[in-house]
């Protein structure tokens, strides 16, 4: 029998760490035979929804489920963790200027670092979902110097499954035939849904997508608009933000970087730039890549025209403009 992963998932009494914790349990993330043992840190003021959820997680009776670690200690929470999936964050609340919340996840993020870095196990992979999510990684690798950069990953899958569902939703297709859409850059508006380089499954084997849409101007316009603010859609309709969509894709994520994307396809990756595509190394920018044995690696080759370059670089500069910002909070 496998031995048991350690998963963490931080803000695990929220609302994606209450989606998230289940489709871990279920097998979702790691494979239905790959038993796990889940970590969950929250603060304390969320203390006692927190051991709700570790109790509804007993009450479900998972047959992969080894162990479930509920605690308010980073460093109990980090200990021996093969992965972190880190959820927990600080949210902009009305009124909050952009370098206040910038300064909260900037604390939190260098604090959690030091506490993987000193006790999650070695090779351990982290996923950062919590917004500003690309900044928030680029901090928390900053602050481990020991884990490695490939190490470090931030969450644009759920932007990369929205642009697919987009393209399956208009040319009638089922979403498991469109591959090979593209998030470039940051997890925010300024993200570029690109989709010059993906295919879908007909009769007739793989077709371009931009042939079979057949309309560039949708593809140019409302196509990425309506990807960009669709996290802003799922408020206005739930009234919530996205929670299960975003829990799937962090499995989605994990899931592929682990267990590696299948030939011919890649998926979108927030990881460490080095240069590829001309983007400037030491950003945490969304890339496609392709995963085997545990380790991703950008697509390279692509051919990039004029439209994607000034989007490509528009959202760098956004995440350039970041950095900064989180600098600034630093001292
Ligand atoms: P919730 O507010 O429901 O949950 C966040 C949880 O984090 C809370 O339980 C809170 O107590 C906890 N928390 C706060 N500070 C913490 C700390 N220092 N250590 C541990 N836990 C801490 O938010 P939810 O809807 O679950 O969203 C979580 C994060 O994901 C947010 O930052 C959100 O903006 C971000 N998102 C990122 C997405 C992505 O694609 N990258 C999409 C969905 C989501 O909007």
């Amino acid at each position: 029998a496998k031995q048991p992963v350690k998963v963490l998932v931080t803000g695990a009494a929220g609302q994606i760490g209450y989606a998230l914790v289940p489709m871990i349990a279920r097998g979702a993330m790691l494979g239905p035979d790959q038993p796990v043992i889940i970590h969950m840190l929250d603060i304390e003021p969320a203390a006692e929804a927190l051991n709700g959820v570790s109790m509804e997680l007993i009450d479900a009776a998972f047959p992969l489920l080894k162990g479930v670690v509920a605690t308010t200690d980073p460093v109990e929470a980090c200990k021996g963790v093969n992965i972190a999936i880190m959820v927990g964050g600080f949210p902009r609340k009305e009124g909050m200027e952009r370098k206040d919340v910038m300064s909260k996840n900037v604390s939190i993020y260098k604090a959690q670092a030091s506490a993987l870095e000193q006790h999650a196990a070695p090779g351990c992979k982290v996923l950062v979902v919590a917004n500003p999510a690309n900044t928030n990684a680029l901090i928390l690798k900053e602050f481990a110097p020991s884990i490695p950069e490939k190490n470090i990953t931030c969450l644009t899958r759920l932007d990369h499954n929205r642009a697919l569902g987009q393209i399956s939703e208009r040319l009638k297709v089922h979403v498991s035939d469109v591959k090979n859409v593209i998030i470039w850059g940051n997890h925010s508006s300024t993200q570029f849904p690109d989709v010059n380089h993906s295919t879908v499954k007909t009769g007739k084997g793989w077709k371009s997508v931009r042939e079979l849409v057949s309309d560039d101007k949708w593809l140019n316009t409302e196509f990425i608009t309506t990807v960009q603010q669709r996290g802003a859609a799922i408020i206005k309709a739930r009234k919530l933000s996205s929670a299960l969509s975003a829990a799937s894709a962090a499995c989605d994520h994990i899931h592929d970087w682990v267990l590696g994307t299948p030939k011919g396809t890649w998926v979108s990756m927030g990881v460490y730039s080095d240069g590829s595509y001309g983007i400037q190394p030491g950003l945490i920018y969304s890339f496609p890549v392709t995963c085997e044995k545990g380790n991703w690696s950008i697509v390279q080759g692509l051919k990039i025209d004029e439209f994607s370059r000034a989007k490509m670089d528009a959202t760098a500069r956004e995440l350039i403009e970041e950095k900064s910002l989180a600098y600034s909070c630093l001292n």
